[in-house]
């Protein structure tokens, strides 16, 4: 691929978003993320975060083989605020945060790789296009069990609010989102769902991600 990504082609690859690290799995993240492409997941993120993250070697080989199996089943490969990780694993992109390195400095690092960043305010959004991103990341929508330093649920109303206001990035919502929520952050504007537990957690992870993904789907031609 030459150039950014096309809006057009952004939104189709976050109607089903996996967000995982090897401490959200109880069986090894290879098998969950196995089964979630199978089920059809549309983009993958990396995220090795929280109590007994992996580090060093073994941080770079997990991430290394879950970027085979993304790269086999033609999936894009995000990776979670490390920037020098994504370069050395020649990954498909990089999402940040509000807390991270700013999003300008990033995009000048990774080119045209795919740039996510987290926007919890139509401020923050806009802030997030001016410097350069590819998709905004909207949450938390409802409370998450994922991320300790998560801020307050806003609902889907937050993405309703950045559309009203003109916001016209590809956005993914985030937080919270189950099968049975996906339809309201659908309706509400988002372009598609991403999740951490609703899959992780799941006891069929293939069915859970083909549930949600078909939930989406449907909602969107409607
Ligand atoms: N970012 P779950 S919420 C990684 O609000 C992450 O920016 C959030 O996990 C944000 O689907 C979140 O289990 C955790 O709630 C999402």
């Amino acid at each position: 691929m030459s150039g950014r990504i096309l809006p057009a082609e952004m939104r189709e690859y976050l109607r089903m978003y996996l967000v995982m690290g090897s401490v959200n799995c109880s069986v090894g993240p290879e098998q969950v993320l196995t089964e979630a492409l199978a089920g059809g997941v549309t983009i993958f993120q990396f995220r090795e975060k929280g109590n007994g993250a992996l580090g060093g070697e073994s941080l770079i080989a997990l991430a290394r083989r879950l970027k085979e199996y993304c790269r086999k089943s033609g999936v894009p490969f995000i990776v979670n605020d490390d920037v020098e990780l994504a370069l050395a694993l020649d990954a498909d992109g990089v999402h940040i945060g509000q807390d991270d390195e700013s999003a300008e400095s990033v995009r000048k690092r990774i080119g045209d790789r795919i740039l996510g960043v987290s926007a919890h305010t139509v401020e923050d959004a806009r802030l997030a296009i001016l410097h350069g991103a590819d998709y905004l990341g909207v949450g938390p929508i409802y409370p998450t069990i994922s991320k300790a330093d998560a801020k307050d649920a806003r609902g889907p109303a937050i993405v309703r609010e950045m559309r009203e206001a003109g916001i016209d990035l590809p956005i993914v919502g985030i937080g919270g989102i189950t099968e049975e929520r996906s339809e309201e952050v659908i309706r509400a504007g988002a372009d598609g769902v991403a999740v951490i537990s609703a899959v992780t957690q799941a006891e069929q992870v293939r069915a859970a991600v083909e549930r949600i993904k078909e939930k989406v789907v449907q909602v969107l031609q409607h």
